[in-house]
């Protein structure tokens, strides 16, 4: 009963930001549509209203670009009344999106939609969507067919502020004269010692700018790009999603499609344990593909390939130890964004430190996928308890659960919907 009454409050929250056919994330802080928030909202509505569910996945379209890609952010006319920035001028990408993408959940959302759903029409307009983004995906950002894809720019990662784009912020405001940035008005609802620093948002419009010049176009982004990472939980997530992608191509009958997917999966597997996985220090790190070597920073992104499953069964029991220490990212208010023992650690700072409800639920679909159940439960209860507790906050604080950052904040629905069913995972 209570649990009924917990979900009729996330559903009626995402009912509160509904704006223009589409959720945003947080109607005072978020005014417009990023694309793995949506996904995340289609995952949540899925349980209870899957045509709703199917709305949410579809509203993503009117952003794709013709090359294929989703932008990470869409913005909506009445949004941009209100304050956010960069806005859509400043992006002059040539149309009312930002230009460049975000972890690529949307596959594995269209799955657990579908499951639910049952819709074969949205299936086939999802499917032919998907396909467009992941062949794009594949080509601008793993050129070569290494199996890892790149990220260019913190906000792809989902993670903006994480320690593991700290050293590539720090070399680019050595190279480049700092660029000159409109004031900030992310900082005027929500605590400045919450949000990243002004040297990152120096950085973020930076790497826009240079992007400008290269007009936007893929090949030249990645050939001259500061920033190339195989970012941990962005491959965590695209090496699930082709295996899901994988499975919805197989239930259209389109086996070459599905084999193909399944391949890059599989090669995605492969090259994760290669370069990401470090054995001496037993954990996965994201990797700079420009420089050739491992980011030794600790952070929940670190857990994601167990997303993708194949992880053998050391690696998996080296992780769950790893979540089970003090000194690392135990926490009686659940996992920190970044590690405890990392000199970057701050329990207040965005995705310094706090605990997010987002990285939460991939976790749990990690630790089930690797038979580690009880650790999965354990984290759908703290997850839960955090948002009766402090409500639907944007990120929570690990030893205290007091919640921070913006306030009514669609993702942290997914605290009611931590285990998915198995029809999902079994279309
Ligand atoms: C945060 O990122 C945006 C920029 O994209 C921001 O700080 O303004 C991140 O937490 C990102 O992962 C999330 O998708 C977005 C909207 O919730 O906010």
């Amino acid at each position: 009963m209570i649990r009924r009454a917990a979900i009729a409050r996330s559903l009626r929250l995402l009912d509160a930001n509904r704006v223009e056919g589409c959720i945003v994330p947080s109607r005072s802080q978020y005014p417009h549509q990023w694309f793995w928030d949506s996904c995340f909202h289609a995952i949540v509505l899925a349980g209870r209203r899957p045509a709703a569910a199917v709305r949410e996945l579809e509203s993503l379209y009117a952003g794709q670009w013709k090359n294929g890609m989703f932008p990470h952010m869409r913005f909506l006319s009445r949004g941009a009344k209100a304050r956010y920035r960069p806005n859509a001028g400043d992006w002059k990408t040539g149309r009312p999106t930002s230009g460049i993408t975000q972890p690529p959940i949307i596959a594995t959302a269209a799955r657990i939609v579908y499951a639910a759903a049952r819709d074969r029409r949205f299936l086939r307009r999802a499917y032919a969507r998907i396909r467009a983004y992941h062949l794009w995906l594949q080509k601008s950002r793993d050129p070569e067919g290494s199996g890892l894809v790149a990220v260019l720019h913190p906000w792809e990662s989902g993670m903006d502020n994480s320690p593991v784009y700290g050293a590539a912020k720090d070399r680019y405001l050595r190279d480049n004269p700092s660029p000159n940035v409109p004031p900030r008005v992310d900082t005027r609802k929500v605590r400045a010692k919450e949000r990243p620093t002004d040297d990152y948002y120096r950085f973020y419009w930076g790497l826009i700018a240079g992007f400008q010049e290269d007009d936007w176009d893929a090949r030249g982004m990645y050939r001259r790009g500061p920033v190339r990472i195989a970012d941990a939980l962005f491959n965590g997530i695209w090496t699930k999603a082709n295996e899901d992608l994988a499975a919805l191509a197989g239930e259209l009958g389109k086996s070459k499609d599905a084999a193909l997917f399944a391949r890059w999966a599989e090669r995605s597997r492969r090259a994760m344990c290669k370069f990401l996985w470090c054995p001496r220090r037993r954990f996965f790190y994201s990797y700079d593909l420009r420089r050739g070597r491992r980011i030794l920073v600790k952070t929940v992104g670190g857990f994601m390939p167990l997303l993708a499953g194949g992880v053998e069964a050391k690696i998996a029991a080296a992780l769950a130890e790893c979540l089970a220490d003090r000194r690392e990212f135990f926490s009686k208010f659940g996992v920190p964004s970044t590690s405890r023992g990392e000199a970057a650690f701050d329990p207040v700072c965005y995705w310094r430190g706090p605990v997010w409800i987002s990285t939460h639920w991939l976790l749990v679909q990690g630790l089930l996928r690797c038979g580690r159940r009880d650790e999965a439960l354990r984290i759908s209860e703290i997850s839960r308890g955090l948002v009766e507790r402090s409500g639907y906050r944007e990120y929570y604080h690990p030893f205290k659960g007091e919640g921070l950052g913006a306030h009514g904040f669609s993702w942290s629905a997914l605290a009611h919907r931590m285990i998915v069913p198995r029809e999902a995972n079994n279309l």
